[in-house]
């Protein structure tokens, strides 16, 4: 039998000998590479987090001991072992297990997360609640080396260290972020690591008078008082120390035992501790210990050969994003590529390749970002941020203070824009259109396709005034791509079909599945106006006035849009026709509705939202069902009056 059977709970891991726990690991990651080559999910990332999962379990006692995971994308072991293994053939699918840690799932996830570097603020949040009421529990962060390059880590040490609140930080240091880490940080832990001797030394020193008997013990007091001392020699300057944490460390973090020892240590210190623990991406399947980047979030693959099992689809909107952007870039040298740690997920690798010397990538670092774009296009350079949706929230404010406040040339290319599927809540790109339309001076525009993507970022990079692009998740339509790039008329939008009984303005991904719900309703004799809007700021006024105008008294006019309702799309479009006193339009908001949307396949999602071309047409149908019967009336009582007459 295997152990992992008779672990249901952390209860039943404390149950089992420390011997055991080894074994236990290798079985996790049988289970892990199991489930994962399934599913899809992240993978690299939990192969190596499996030892520090189960001796944090193992010697913590969850959940009364919290336990925070950062990002929560290497949690599956944790998953595993607090209960959930039977769903994990469920995980990232609609109504299955999520790939983050979810406080409704289990009450071992503490803290809800998907975005990165949130994990000691929340803990030391934790901690300080702890301390009011008079508790005693442990508290305890698990953060990557990626996510503590990020400025709300730090701001969160700072605090910590000068409080001086008794919480632990694990630092799961394998060097890479998705990619490999960059910036000096990584250079400093890379040096902490290569000190490893010192605490191999130490130990030894330990050992040795431990033997001496009547002169060991009172040696090993005063060597301990040089601790310290001799801490600096070995790594000098201790930005963790000098920040008020106790370092300890480097552990192997793949071995149980040392781990063991060091978290029992940590237990008993009155302060806040680091522990850092060295670990391997990937670590245990020779594809993923290989390729870490590839495997940091597969799709299903067979897990003998290691294939991924990739769709044989148009190309995505991020390779066309990226191969237009080198071309643009080969024509205009001031063009600055920026990414936060994610070259990989926003199709920079080729420009990176190409422009090595204008290519910028910050670590986890989007609001950083956001400002050094700003001070690039003081410069004069034509910064583009590629930057997820969703993350791109960090940097709200940096948008509106360090970029539109001074009209500053600064594109920002938001991939995941709309409904970004398995990752789920944390992760759909679902206000953009909200969080940048409220700035003036900006431009924002979202294509139908992957064609008008290009032209749209050569648009973009042709004007003065800050402009965002947002794409969706995945492939292309496959629709033909023009040979050239060229500029789009800025605030201008597409007629794509005429009809007497409506309009329907629709934008961005929704404009396809839109169309195609509207030749169903041709097909049944209601034939409305389908308008590709284009751009959601500034919005193509003259043409919305004019097209309610022919529509005359009554006119229906349908929004369409992979938003929340609220401040996106639809309401520019109903802001402009009060602005217009266009009075008497009846309104149809399509979107997403005043809730947080879950994990699950782009396919599956847009359906239960009613974002698909087959919920569209029913949606449309009955919204202009009424006014087509009303014309159609009309049209058949002037024609009875003429015969008449
Ligand atoms: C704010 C934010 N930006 C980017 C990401 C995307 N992301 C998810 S995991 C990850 C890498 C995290 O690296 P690290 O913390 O070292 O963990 P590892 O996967 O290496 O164990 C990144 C960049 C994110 N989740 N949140």
């Amino acid at each position: 039998m295997k152990l992992l059977d008779r672990v249901h709970s952390p209860v039943d891991l404390r149950k089992l000998a420390p011997e055991e726990l080894p074994r236990l690991a290798d079985e996790l990651r049988e289970e892990i590479v199991r489930c994962v080559s399934q599913t899809g999910g992240h993978f690299s990332s939990n192969l190596g987090s499996v030892e520090l999962t189960i001796a944090l379990h193992y010697l913590f006692d969850t959940p009364s001991d919290l336990l925070v995971w950062d990002v929560g994308h290497q949690t599956y072991p944790h998953k595993i072992l607090t209960g959930r293994r039977d769903r994990m053939g469920s995980l990232r699918q609609y109504g299955g297990l999520s790939g983050f840690c979810l406080r409704s799932e289990s009450e071992y996830d503490v803290l809800a997360a998907g975005h990165a570097s949130t994990s000691i603020s929340a803990a030391l949040g934790l901690a300080l609640a702890r301390d009011l009421r008079k508790e005693s529990h442990q508290v305890v962060a698990i953060i990557g080396d990626g996510s503590m390059t990020a400025g709300m880590a730090f701001e969160a040490m700072n605090q910590a260290g000068h409080l001086g609140t008794k919480m632990i930080v694990v630092l799961n240091d394998n060097s890479m972020s998705i990619s490999p880490s960059v910036g000096a940080l990584t250079k400093y832990l890379n040096e902490l690591m290569a000190g490893r001797h010192y605490s191999k030394l130490k130990d030894e020193v330990k050992k040795v008078l431990h033997r001496i008997p009547g002169i060991g013990d009172p040696m090993l007091e005063v060597a301990k008082g040089l601790e310290e001392g001799i801490r600096q020699v070995f790594t000098p300057g201790s930005l963790f120390e000098e920040m008020g944490f106790r370092y300890l460390g480097p552990v192997n973090g793949h071995s149980v035992p040392a781990l063991l020892e060091i978290f029992g240590e940590a237990k008993t210190i009155d302060g806040p501790v680091l522990i850092h623990a060295i670990t391997q991406k990937g670590k245990g399947y020779k594809y993923a210990e290989e390729e870490p980047v590839e495997y940091h979030g597969p799709s299903p693959f067979d897990p003998v050969a290691g294939i991924q099992k990739k769709s044989a689809a148009a190309p995505t909107y991020t390779s066309i994003f990226g191969n237009a952007l080198v071309r643009l870039a080969e024509n205009d040298p001031r063009i600055v590529a920026i990414t936060a740690s994610m070259p990989d997920g926003t199709g920079l690798v080729p420009f990176s390749e190409k422009f090595p010397e204008r290519f910028l990538n910050t670590g986890i670092a989007e609001q950083h970002s956001v400002t050094l774009a700003g001070g690039l296009a003081l410069g004069g350079s034509r910064p583009v941020v590629a930057i997820y949706s969703t993350f791109l929230q960090r940097g709200f404010d940096q948008i509106f203070h360090d970029v539109c406040l001074m009209d500053l040339p600064v594109v920002f290319a938001m991939d995941r824009g709309g409904i970004a599927g398995n990752d789920g809540w944390t992760h759909h790109g679902l206000f953009d259109y909200a969080y940048f339309r409220i700035f003036p001076n900006t431009i924002v525009m979202a294509p139908k396709d992957e064609n008008e993507l290009q032209h749209m970022l050569a648009t973009a990079l042709a004007q003065d005034h800050p402009a965002a692009l947002r794409y969706p998740r995945g492939n292309g339509i496959g629709v033909p791509m023009d040979a050239e790039m060229r500029q789009l008329p800025i605030g201008k939008a597409e007629v794509l079909r005429r009809g007497g009984h409506g309009l329907v303005w629709a934008i961005g991904s929704s404009v396809h599945p839109t169309a195609e719900a509207v030749e169903r309703l041709a097909k049944e004799g209601i034939e409305v106006t389908l308008v590709n809007a284009r751009f959601v700021k500034p919005l193509d006024r003259e043409l919305l006035r004019s097209q309610v105008a022919a529509l005359g008294a009554g006119a229906r006019l349908a929004t369409v849009e992979e938003h929340v309702v609220s401040g996106g799309f639809g309401s520019a479009v109903g802001e402009a026709l009060a602005e217009l006193e266009l009075a008497g339009v009846s309104l149809l908001h399509v979107g997403v509705p005043d809730r947080f949307v879950p994990h699950g396949s782009q396919e599956v999602l847009r359906k239960t939202l009613g974002l698909d071309a087959e919920s569209l047409y029913f949606r449309l149908r009955s919204f202009f069902a009424q006014r087509a019967g009303e014309r159609e009336r009309r049209d058949r009582g002037r024609q009875s009056n003429r015969s008449l007459a």
